[in-house]
Formats: C-alpha cells, sequence, structure tokens
C-alpha cells in the first residue's frame, strides 16, 4: 500500500512534495514557533487542492494551508508532531480575468498581493489592499485572515473587497463561487464563511475581487500630534474636510519611530524627536492635485487652530510620500530587529481610544517595570498595534516566561472593559485560541464550533487554531 507521502507524488509531481530543507515553511514569520511537517505539498491547480484535501482526509491526515507565512498569530505553520501536510498554494498565484467593465479581476489564491495590485495598476484600475507584507503575502492568506491594513478606512477589510471564492472543501470538493456580482440575495453567504476562517473550513483556491479607479492625485502628510485625544479629534476633522478622500489614517508613538531611527537611520522620520505622537495620512482625490492640495491645507489649518496637530508637513513628491509610508510600514521590522516582543492587535471604539491608551498605559507600567511600549496603528479603523518590548538590554524569553500572562491579562481585561476586540485584524491562530472563550459571546463560540464540525466533521482543516472543535 502507498503511504501518503507517495500518493501525494502521485497526484501532484514528485518535484511538488518536499520532505527536505523545510525551515522557511514550518518557522512563523516573527520566529515564536517552529513545527514539523510531514511533508509540503504544492498542487498546481485547484483540481490537485482537491485531490490532495481527498486523499489526506482517507488518510486521517490532517492539513495546513499556507501563503505568504506572514501571518503574526501562529496560524500558517504545522504543529510540532510530524504528521501534518502543509499545503502551499505558492505555485497557483495566476491572474485568470480581468473586466474593467466590472471592475473586478479574478487571481489565484497564491496570488502575492503586491502581483494582483500591480496588475490591476496595468490595466488603469485600484486595487486598494495595501499592507506591510504585500512582497510576500498571498491573496488567498489576505482573505483567510481578513486582512486590514492601511486603507481601511476608505475600502474596508480584504471581506469588503471579496465579491465570489473558490473553495475546496474539507471534503474535496470544489465550490465554484467565482461570481462578480455585486447583488446576491440567494440564501446563506458562504463566501462571508471561509473569509477569516484561517484555513479551519476551506482552501480557498481563488477569488474575485473589486477593482476601483485610480484617483487622480494622492497626497500624503505627516503630522505632529500632542496626546491621542488630539489625534482623535484630528481623524473628526479629516473626515469632514476630505471625505471619501481620506484613505488612510495611522498613529504612531515616539517610542515605535524611535526604533525606525535606530535601526533604519536612512529613512529620516520627520518631526519624532519633538512630540509624544505622529500621524501619517493621505488623501486620494478624484478632481486634481491642486484640489487635494486645497483640502489638506484646510485640513491642516484647522487642525493647528484646533491644537489637535503642532506641526506637519506635506509630500512635495510621490517619492517623499513612499518614503512617509516605508517609514511607517518599517515599525515592525525595527521592532523585530530590537528583539522579540508580546504584541496586541486590538481594537477599540474610536471615541474609547484615548481614555484606553491613558489607563491601560499607567496599569503596565505599574506593573510590568522597564517595559516598553510599542503603540501604533491603523486609527482611522480604531485598530491599535498595542505591543510590549522588554526592557532594554533584557533577555526576551526571561521577560516572556516572567510577564507574558500578566501583560496579556492587563490589556484584554482593559480591552473588554472597553468593549474591544483582541484581534482586529491578524486572526486569532493558535496565539489567541485559547483566550477566545473568555472575550467572545458563548452563543458566538457554540455556533463557531458546530460550523466548524458541519464544514469539517474529521477536523482535517488546520486543527487547533481559531477554535477547539
Ligand atoms: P499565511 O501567513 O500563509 O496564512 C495565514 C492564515 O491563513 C493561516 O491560518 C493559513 O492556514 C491560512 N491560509 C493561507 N492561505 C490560505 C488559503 N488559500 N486558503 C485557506 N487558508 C489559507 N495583517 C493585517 O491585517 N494588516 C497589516 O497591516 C499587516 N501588516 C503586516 C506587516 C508585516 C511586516 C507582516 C510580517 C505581517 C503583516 N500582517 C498584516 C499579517 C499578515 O501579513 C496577514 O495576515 C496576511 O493576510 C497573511 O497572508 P499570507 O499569505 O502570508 O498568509
Ligand atoms: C501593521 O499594521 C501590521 O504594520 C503589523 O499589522 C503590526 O507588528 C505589528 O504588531
Ligand atoms: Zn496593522
Amino acid at each position: 500500500m502507498n503511504t501518503i507521502i507517495e500518493t501525494l507524488q502521485q497526484l501532484v509531481g514528485n518535484p511538488h512534495v518536499l520532505t527536505e530543507d523545510l525551515d522557511h515553511y514550518v518557522t512563523d514569520w516573527r520566529k515564536r514557533a517552529k513545527g514539523k511537517a510531514l511533508c509540503v505539498v504544492r498542487p498546481g491547480t485547484t483540481a490537485e487542492v482537491a485531490a490532495v484535501v481527498r486523499a489526506c482526509g482517507a488518510a486521517g491526515v490532517s492539513i495546513v494551508p499556507q501563503g505568504g507565512n506572514t501571518g503574526l498569530v501562529v496560524g500558517s505553520i504545522p504543529d510540532d508532531s510530524g504528521t501534518q501536510v502543509l499545503l502551499s498554494l505558492q505555485r497557483m498565484n495566476a491572474v485568470r480575468a480581468i473586466d474593467g467593465q466590472n471592475l473586478t479581476i479574478t487571481v489565484e489564491a497564491g496570488c502575492v498581493l503586491q502581483n494582483l495590485q500591480t496588475a490591476a495598476e496595468e490595466a488603469g484600475f485600484l486595487f486598494p489592499l495595501s499592507l506591510g507584507s504585500e512582497g510576500s503575502c498571498t491573496i488567498g492568506g489576505n482573505l483567510s485572515t481578513n486582512a486590514g491594513g492601511t486603507q481601511v478606512v476608505r475600502y474596508g477589510n480584504t471581506r469588503e473587497l471579496c465579491l465570489g471564492l473558490e473553495v475546496v472543501t474539507a471534503e474535496g470538493d470544489i465550490l465554484n463561487g467565482l461570481v462578480g456580482l455585486r447583488k446576491d440575495n440567494t440564501g446563506y453567504d458562504l463566501r462571508d464563511v471561509f473569509i477569516g476562517a484561517e484555513g479551519t473550513l476551506g482552501i480557498i483556491t481563488a477569488a474575485t475581487m473589486k477593482l476601483y479607479p485610480m484617483p487622480a492625485a494622492t497626497l500624503t502628510a505627516w503630522a505632529a500630534v500632542p496626546g491621542m485625544t488630539e489625534a482623535v479629534a484630528f481623524l473628526g476633522l479629516a473626515h469632514r474636510y476630505l471625505g471619501a478622500g481620506l484613505t488612510g489614517f495611522e498613529v504612531m508613538n515616539q517610542f515605535s519611530l524611535s526604533l525606525v531611527d535606530k535601526h533604519y537611520p536612512q529613512l529620516r522620520v520627520p518631526l519624532w524627536k519633538e512630540t509624544p505622537w505622529c500621524v501619517l495620512l493621505e488623501n486620494a482625490d478624484s478632481e486634481s492635485e491642486q484640489h487635494a492640495r486645497e483640502r489638506f491645507e484646510a485640513l491642516l489649518e484647522a487642525a493647528m487652530e484646533a491644537g489637535c496637530v503642532t506641526d506637519a508637513v506635506v509630500a512635495g513628491s510621490m517619492a517623499q510620500a513612499r518614503n512617509l509610508w516605508h517609514i511607517r510600514e518599517s515599525i515592525t521590522l525595527a521592532q523585530a530587529e530590537e528583539g522579540l516582543n508580546i504584541k496586541h492587535d486590538i481594537s477599540i471604539p474610536i471615541s474609547s481610544i484615548p481614555e484606553f491608551v491613558q489607563v491601560t498605559d499607567a496599569e503596565l507600567a505599574a506593573n510590568i517595570p522597564g517595559a516598553r511600549f510599542v503603540d501604533f496603528g491603523h486609527l482611522g479603523d480604531g485598530n491599535l498595534h498595542y505591543n510590549v518590548q522588554a526592557p532594554e538590554g533584557e533577555d526576551f524569553k526571561a521577560f516572556q516566561n516572567q510577564y507574558e500572562d500578566r501583560i496579556n491579562d492587563i490589556v484584554y481585561q482593559s480591552v473588554q472593559r472597553y468593549g474591544g476586540s483582541i484581534s482586529a485584524e491578524h486572526g486569532v491562530g493558535e496565539l489567541k485560541v485559547d483566550r477566545l472563550p473568555e472575550h467572545k459571546d458563548p452563543v458566538a463560540l457554540d455556533l463557531m464550533r458546530r460550523m466548524k464540525r458541519a464544514f469539517d466533521p474529521r477536523n482535517t482543516l488546520n486543527p487547533g487554531r481559531v477554535i477547539r472543535a
């Protein structure tokens, strides 16, 4: 009788079943966790994915789907049993179709986000999803985590950008839902069930995504703000002055920018030394650059008059704008250079964020001596990356053993008090699976568990992630 590895070799071809040099596939992006795979299988077509799922199901072997392996919650690597098959979508990266009149693009799940953006741009359109990991993450991973990023304030999360999905179910059937329809009320929305499911309910093999017209002009500004109360007031003004033109509103504390300055001095971070917080905002205008500049100037004048902003620069060229965004996107990398850290990807109603930050900072400072706070995020969406770095020079492992649970308790209990979520955009994975029951409505949790059993009765797909079956 064939072993499962031999069966998989017959199904996808020997070169696409890997059993050696798997480090890159089995280590998570943050290097917090490392698993062990029975093998890595790289199917080239949807039919091959379906055949692999059927074979693994029959053999009682579980599967971990993987796109770019940039996830931050330990969801895309196998456990350490050495019994799981890692199914990489890397080879399924084609752009299948672009429909300019319907404003849609259909791509395979393994298409790297940046390549999808480029394909859209070459056809004269904008695909607005934008993340720091866009050079490696895939649209299948973005859909499976319902990724957010820096344009959500205008275009929504990945879910809002998706019209249809092709999915291989846990039974190995192919669900063809690649529709380009903006209206379709024919019963339960199965597409939305697979989005954000982190590979636990099915394997996404292709998607039809929305395209948008390119804005006539995009301007970027960087502003110094005295505190979080003023940052939230500034956001209110930005909505009022820019309307739908406001495409990004990011906040960064001084310590996070000091890390970028320390590890990437060539980026020349503006204004950070003289202010506790900076804001990066973007205005995409459908009229003209002059109109965009006038609106921006009016906004910044009003914000300075109101005391929300103490200083600001507007990028004078695309290169300058790109550099400002590069600084923002480098915080995660600079933080990793500084050492391992404890991340919290949280959302709070925007109106409560200033008080949340004040109260939680104080509680952490009182309980965790010397901890350093890397606070930044997508303020326009009420989403903070409220990360804690060990005291300078301290060994992370020792710090983690002593304080990680306590830090998580403080932050997540505070999130709960302010009506927030313990995962705004990164997902649950393995990292938060045991925290979820404390924070999720018990009826919702029960329905999720029953959905998992209905969609994946043998618990083949990414077991132990999101919800324990
Ligand atoms: P992976 O990491 O490979 O997988 C993520 C999850 O999806 C896993 O559970 C996996 O099993 C599942 N999965 C992957 N592909 C499929 C598929 N085809 N079918 C079913 N399940 C699948 N996230 C944000 O939301 N916003 C940000 O701004 C952001 N910035 C980041 C910046 C950096 C520098 C880094 C390293 C990460 C960032 N992330 C961000 C997190 C990460 O990039 C996203 O979660 C991304 O969507 C993951 O895509 P991926 O292809 O790498 O998925
Ligand atoms: C970002 O917004 C990402 O840059 C990563 O979501 C956040 O590093 C983090 O905590
Ligand atoms: Zn983020």
